[in-house]
């Protein structure tokens, strides 16, 4: 079905960001378009000046522009010098009456900003009008979707700032039902929530039929990326904890392992998981600004709780119960480990004459250094299995599965600390294939191992 178009030729939707000042207008756009530089976002009023244009595009094909607008400020004394014009103007429309006002607009220099969205709103298909629902009902609201229903416009609500505000949000959603406007929409702007996009884009194809399809085809469009995104995001994580539990260090025996060993071990950890974390943020277009309104415990692009932490075990409830980790020294920070093997059974499996080629050759770096008294320095267990949650639990703020993220604002609560029942197989697997940490490699039983990995993390409930 073909869209209408605008006057200007545009296939593309036209939709006016409207609203009163600092509801988060910018910061919607910015979130739907992932485009942080778009405009300029502040915590006082009045930042939006001027009218600017974003696109969304489905592949190549500009689906919806969209307009932020200057936000509201006085709409009571506004809604007066319609009326007063009213008077004065034939207006047979009300959009005849905003348009009289447009075209007089020198004579109303204190509505200079106000003018600027009543002429982007009349130009436009649609109206979003966001609400910060932590405002009090007052009378410049009903004024506001007043004069913005005079543009003649399908006007959508959306209501901003909804986390921890669950009764203010059902009084306006009650308030606009009594303006008339019964579809609305909860979009906490800051998050970036697939399903809250998909919702506003169903939104407007209720309210602008005629544009069905095209909205269907970016709802398709932004469902595949979506989903490419999170298994970006999973296979990345999958190669952390790979590079992690491969990671192994030759130490000689005779000499012991040294604090430096050690040291070095931690640092190749801490780096490794923040270039996951620096990825992760990444793919999920997370800025600064994000990682802050979300709280995650992130500061300049590091964890500010230490891997190494005897918190850390604590706070992902590893210290005690966890089956996988029975037997496991907590915060023991190394173990060593030969293949998998005791030291003992790696040095008889060299003795034995019956060993298979495929099997020796498995293990010859293992033995190579057991034959020279040398033993591997490994990431312990504990160590492994915190990385796996702490990534699984960014996994969940970033995509926003777990909403309850958004009302405790604790990464370490939002999803359950279990490890899934396969884990220490997982672990235990990826230690006996150490030539995996370029993590380049086609093995089946890599790949085999990375989907089980991907499954578990990209599993709705997060635990299983
Ligand atoms: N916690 C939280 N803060 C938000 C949210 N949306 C916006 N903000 C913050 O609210 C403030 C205002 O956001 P803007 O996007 O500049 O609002 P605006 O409506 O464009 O403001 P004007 O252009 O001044 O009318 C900024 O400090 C944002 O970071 C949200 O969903 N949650
Ligand atoms: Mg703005």
């Amino acid at each position: 079905m073909p869209g209408t178009r605008c006057k200007s030729g545009d296939p593309a939707i036209h939709i006016a960001v409207v609203g009163h000042t600092n509801t988060g207008k910018t910061s919607l756009i910015r979130t739907l378009t992932r485009d942080e530089g778009f405009g300029n976002i502040d915590e006082s009023a009045g930042t939006t000046r001027y009218v600017e244009k974003s696109t969304i595009f489905a592949g190549d094909v500009a689906v919806i522009n969209l307009f932020d607008t200057p936000g509201f400020e006085d709409s009571s004394a506004l809604l007066l010098a319609l009326e007063e014009l009213s008077k004065t103007v034939e207006a047979r429309l009300p959009a005849d009456l905003l348009r009289a006002f447009i075209a007089q607009a020198d004579d109303f220099p204190d509505f200079e900003q106000e003018i600027k969205v009543l002429r982007q709103s009349i130009n436009s298909d649609v109206l979003l009008y966001i609400i910060d629902v932590r405002e009090p009902l007052l009378g410049k609201y009903r004024d506001e979707v007043e004069i913005l229903s005079m543009a003649g416009k399908p006007i959508l609500p959306v209501f901003n700032f909804i986390a921890g505000n669950t009764e203010a949000l059902t009084r306006w959603r009650e308030q606009m039902t009594q303006f008339n406007l019964h579809a609305a929409l909860n979009f906490d702007t800051v998050a970036f929530d697939f399903e809250a996009e998909k919702r506003l884009y169903q939104k407007l194809q209720s309210q602008l039929e005629a544009r069905y399809d095209e909205l269907q085809s970016l709802i398709d469009y932004r469902q595949e990326v979506w989903k490419n995104l999170n298994h970006a995001a999973v296979r990345r994580i999958f190669q952390l904890l790979t590079e992690v539990a491969c990671y192994r260090r030759e130490v000689a025996v005779s000499s012991g392992i040294t604090d430096a060993d050690i040291a070095s071990m931690q640092d190749f950890v801490r780096s490794a998981e923040q270039r996951a974390l620096r990825d992760l943020l990444t793919i999920f277009a997370f800025t600064q600004t994000d990682v802050d309104l979300q709280k995650l415990p992130v500061h300049n692009g590091r964890w500010q709780l230490d891997i190494f932490s005897p918190h850390m075990l604590h706070d992902f409830g590893l210290s005690a119960g966890a089956t996988a980790l029975k037997g496991a020294a907590a915060g023991a920070g190394i173990d060593l480990m030969v293949g998998g093997l005791s030291l003992g059974a790696a040095t008889l499996l060299g003795a034995a004459v019956g060993a298979g080629w495929a099997t020796l050759r498995r293990y010859q770096q293992e033995l190579k250094a057991a034959w020279r008294g040398h033993k591997w320095l490994c990431v312990d267990d504990n160590t492994v299995s915190l990385l796996y949650l702490r990534q699984r639990n960014l996994l969940h703020t970033l995509t926003q599965r777990g909403h309850a993220a958004q009302s405790k604002l604790q990464l370490t609560n939002d999803v359950g600390h279990a490890l899934p029942e396969q884990w220490d197989k997982v672990i235990k697997v990826l230690r006996q294939n150490p030539e995996w940490q370029n993590y380049s490699t086609t093995d089946a039983e890599y790949q085999k191992l990375q989907n089980l990995v991907m499954d578990w993390l990209l599993s709705e409930d997060g635990d299983d």
